[in-house]
């Protein structure tokens, strides 16, 4: 006792430990005799949950009193991942918090194993937002992020003798510990019916389904500060009175119960197949539910903060709220803001508009033409009719507008208006909406943003050449690299004698002076070692498959798409185990042993992307149990890429590939994560890795392929049959057909790389064209491996390069050049 009185972190620990038990007594969610791991999680989770309460509430009030202007961040995807360590880190707990469970007979890092991966996203789109939400957090903003809240996220992904099989993600299966739900947080929202207009001209819509929209916040803690924010999530609920009881007691259930049943669709799961009309109706409604229900509680917070003379005037709005939507799926908030404007608060037409186009900003994260949303017009009639005429008549006036002040135009009119009156398929461009009405338009990487001013939007560029600017994205410093490798993390405090690069990620060019000492290297190979280490007994433990720590760890792990070409990496797999079966063994000692370790999930009707997860699989299969070469090379396929996943693989990677065609990926954000963690690139001039090398230096950057620039007329090269392929490619393709990797049928996948036969792209994606300085890179990175110095330099410049792109930079970017908002600190 006497002890823990002279020491405040002991008391502390004695208090949280006291607090834990209290929640496992009186939190009513498990029968009160057993507190094992899973209670333990429970517990410790509430017991930070009341601290992130008062913290949340105290930003709250603040916010309320100072009355900034806000930013709302509209996403349909969160990648949020696991809370416990990222909470407990980010309010400075560590400590008390892994000695008050200790005294409780635990290990901190063994509780916070038990908890579920939020998983309310796809992919890189969704893990930035949740990395900007961790910054916006910090760095004191005045901002929430507003979503879904989905029952099952995306799918769990399991590898099956079929390949990838799709099971629903349960993250609620039992509860979230981190939410908060605010009952009196509820606004409707209408589907369908019809638009009514009124005597004196005014429109209202009216009838059809409503369904309410009930909030649930989960605090987002910045990282030692008392700023903490909220990601807001709805969930769609249908009345009491939706049940229509007389037909309930016919027994007519299905009937009586359809108004709750159509509500409790919309967040069941993200991205519901979209192949039937049914699909597309769906995710449509999920769509305005986010955006309608985000836009209604933001006016009622700018109403509520008020400062009680009369009600605002709205042309202050834009001077209070800023609305960025992340991508095109949230751009129904344009025409709802000028519906709940117009119709439900008085505002004339033009009024209405200088609000919204004063207020929204949009940030595009793909140029491929199918990621670009087109609703059919049918559709939107049908579900929103208020709506469509809203968008026909901001796309009146755009055309007006142009023709009147741009006749060199005219003839671009057809593709640059919202509406694609195409009579095959009319139908509304989200994107064109998105740029006409949107006061700010970024790209998420240098490159990306130069290609949407120089090709997709040239032609807005040459009417609104302000509008466009780039924000190269980023990933928090605290979650990739201060949580998850904690020993590397040590490390670099240690050398740049502060910790301050946790919130000054430049501080880490620092290391540069040092990346030859020898010291610094060997305590930088120790604690790689260790993470190394970790990853192996992971592997081993979802996989089966042991593999070697020594061994070079090479990953790729995204989503699996054509144009990341993960098919490039398994060719270049497949012919690197064919020249090991053709070798002497004192030839394959040699070689420099690589461990490859592919991850990522396939969109569940994406046949091709299925089809390389199982080519994957199959010929990890073969390598694995071949006697004369898995000394030498290990294939892996890591299953349910996600967060948690992510978290284990970056801290002991070595080399990893960013390997798509060149101006395909806009930004990639797992390229940052691998940099900063020390791990060293492979890749592509695409994204964001065009801005990584210059940042840590060419030399210690394998790079190969066409350029962006080239593409085009490489495809068509490759389209008039000029290609001549490298005979590596050819021998890897023959020897992937041989029968060598199982019977499956991979005829269509390998067609592809063919010339227009199968897929009919004529290898669209230059996997042909680009592997031959594939695999010379490849080879320089096996003699870079033998060279230990050489690549622990490379490794400690990649962290010393890395400050750019910590999302602390890309936020305040935002809030400057953006948003125009400014950090509110709790005091
Ligand atoms: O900006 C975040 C992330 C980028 O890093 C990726 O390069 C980009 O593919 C991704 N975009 C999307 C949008 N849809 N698609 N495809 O997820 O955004």
């Amino acid at each position: 006792k006497i002890s823990e009185k002279a020491n405040p972190e002991a008391n502390e620990a004695t208090e949280i430990a006291g607090n834990i038990i209290y929640h496992a007594k009186f939190s009513p969610h498990f029968s009160p005799l057993k507190f094992g791991p899973e209670q333990a999680l429970y517990a410790t989770a509430e017991s930070l949950r009341d601290r992130l309460i008062q913290l949340w509430n105290e930003t709250y009030l603040h916010f309320h009193k100072v009355d900034p202007k806000q930013t709302y961040y509209l996403s349909m995807e969160y990648l949020q991942g696991r809370a416990l360590t990222n909470a407990i880190g980010n309010l400075d707990l560590q400590g008390p918090y892994a000695d008050a469970l200790r005294k409780l007979g635990y290990e901190l890092e063994e509780i916070a194993e038990q908890e579920k991966d939020a998983a309310l996203g796809n992919g890189g789109l969704g893990r930035l937002a949740s990395c900007f939400l961790d910054s916006m957090a910090t760095l004191n903003l005045p901002a929430w992020g507003y979503g879904l809240r989905y029952r099952h996220g995306l799918f769990k992904q399991l590898i099956t003798k079929k390949g990838q099989e799709e099971v629903p993600e349960d993250w609620l299966e039992k509860f979230s510990p981190w939410e908060i739900v605010r009952h009196d947080v509820v606004f409707p929202v209408r589907f369908f019916g019809s638009v009514q207009i009124n005597p004196d001209g005014s429109r209202k819509w009216v009838g059809g389904d409503v369904v309410q929209a009930l909030a649930y916040d989960v605090p987002i803690p910045g990282f030692k500060t008392k700023n903490t924010i909220s990601l807001r999530l709805w969930e769609a609920k249908a009345r009491a009175e939706d049940l229509d009881l007389f037909q309930f007691n016919e027994g007519e259930y299905e009937l009586a119960a359809q108004l709750h049943s159509r509500a409790q669709q919309i967040c069941t799961v993200l991205y519901p197949g979209d192949a039937t009309e049914n699909g597309k109706l769906l995710r449509l409604k999920q769509q305005f539910f986010l955006c309608s229900a985000s836009l209604q509680d933001i006016i009622s917070r700018f109403n509520e903060r008020s400062t009680g003379e009369g009600s605002r005037k709205w042309s202050e709005f834009p001077s209070k709220v800023a609305v960025q939507m992340n991508d095109t799926h949230p751009t129904l908030a344009i025409p709802e803001l000028m519906r709940l404007l117009m119709d439900d608060n008085g505002l004339g037409w033009d009024e209405a508009w200088d609000v919204t186009s004063k207020t929204v900003a949009y940030t595009n994260h793909t140029v491929l033409p199918e990621a670009l949303e087109k609703w059919s017009q049918s559709l939107m009639w049908k579900l929103l009719p208020r709506h469509m005429e809203i968008i026909e008549e901001i796309d009146k006036r755009f055309v007006q507008n142009i023709r009147s002040t741009r006749v060199d135009l005219e003839d671009k009119l057809s593709s640059l208006s919202i509406l694609d009156n195409n009579p095959q398929k009319p139908v509304v461009r989200m994107a064109n909406l998105c740029v006409v009405s949107s006061h700010t338009v970024n790209g998420v990487a240098q490159l990306h943003s130069d290609i949407l001013k120089d090709e997709l939007f040239a032609d807005y560029v040459s009417i609104w050449p302000n509008k466009f600017q780039n924000k190269t994205n980023g990933i928090t410093p605290r979650r990739w690299l201060r949580f998850c490798s904690p020993e590397l993390s040590d490390i670099i405090t240690k050398w740049l004698k502060t910790d301050k690069w946790i919130t000054d990620l430049d501080l880490l060019t620092g290391l540069r002076q040092f990346a030859d000492n020898e010291e610094l290297q060997s305590e930088w190979a120790s604690a790689k070692a260790a993470n190394k280490q970790r990853l192996t007994q992971y592997i081993e433990r979802v996989t089966g498959v042991s593999i070697d720590p020594n061994s070079l760890f090479d990953i790729q792990v995204k989503r699996i798409h054509e144009y990341k070409r993960q098919l490039m990496n398994i060719l270049g797999v497949i012919y690197r185990f064919k020249k090991l079966k053709e070798m002497k063994p004192e030839e394959r000692k040699k070689t420099t042993p690589r461990t490859i370790m592919i991850g990522g999930k396939a969109f569940a009707t994406y046949t091709n992307a299925k089809r390389i997860v199982k080519l994957v699989n199959d010929v990890g299969d073969v390598v694995n149990s071949d006697p004369e070469v898995n000394e030498y090379l290990k294939v892996v396929f890591v299953p349910n890429y996600n967060v948690t996943v992510a978290e284990m693989l970056i801290p002991g990677s070595e080399l990893s590939q960013h390997i798509s065609t060149a101006g395909m990926e806009a930004s990639g954000t797992s390229n940052m994560k691998f940099a900063l963690n020390g791990c060293l690139i492979i890749g592509t001039l695409d994204g964001a890795n065009v801005e990584i090398r210059e940042e840590i230096g060419e030399e210690n950057f394998f790079l190969f392929g066409a350029t962006a620039d080239q593409v085009p007329r490489l495809r068509k090269e490759r389209e008039d049959g000029l290609f001549k392929p490298d005979p590596r490619f050819e021998e890897a393709k023959q020897f992937a057909k041989s029968g060598v990797f199982g019977t499956y049928d991979y005829g269509p996948l390998l067609d592809s790389l063919e010339g227009n036969t199968g897929y009919g792209r004529g290898d669209y994606f230059l996997v042909g064209y680009d592997f031959a300085s594939y695999m010379d890179a490849q080879a320089k990175v096996d003699e870079a491996y033998k060279d230990r110095k050489r690549w622990l330099k490379m490794s400690i410049m990649s962290t010393a390069g890395s400050g750019k792109f910590s999302s602390d930079r890309t936020i305040a970017q935002y809030a400057k050049e953006i948003w125009n908002i400014e950090a509110c600190p709790v005091p």
